[in-house]
C-alpha cells in the first residue's frame, strides 16, 4: 500500500431520519435511520461518529437530513449534516 492508499478519502451523500444525537464533544455521534448509500450499503439505522461536535448544533431527534459520509481509511464518519 503506497501513501496515496494511505489517505484515501470517499465521500458519500445521504437521507435520513435522526433517531438520537451525543454531542458528547470527545466522541460527538448521531443515529440515522439512512436510505440506501450508492456504493456502500442498503437502508437501516445505524450511529455514525461525526467530525466534529458542531455539526450536531440545531439537530434533532427526527429531523430529516441530507447528510455526507466520509470514510477514511476504512473508517466511516459523518462529515456534514442539513436540515431538510
Ligand atoms: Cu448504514
Amino acid at each position: 500500500m503506497g501513501p496515496a492508499a494511505a489517505v484515501q478519502t470517499n465521500s458519500y451523500k445521504a437521507v435520513g431520519v435522526v433517531k438520537n444525537v451525543y454531542p458528547n464533544p470527545k466522541a460527538p455521534a448521531i443515529e440515522i435511520d439512512h436510505g440506501d448509500v450508492d456504493g456502500l450499503m442498503p437502508a437501516m439505522q445505524m450511529e455514525f461518529p461525526v467530525t466534529d461536535a458542531s455539526l450536531l448544533n440545531g439537530i434533532a431527534v427526527n429531523d430529516q437530513i441530507d447528510f455526507t459520509i466520509e470514510t477514511v481509511a476504512g473508517q466511516m464518519k459523518v462529515s456534514a449534516i442539513k436540515k431538510k
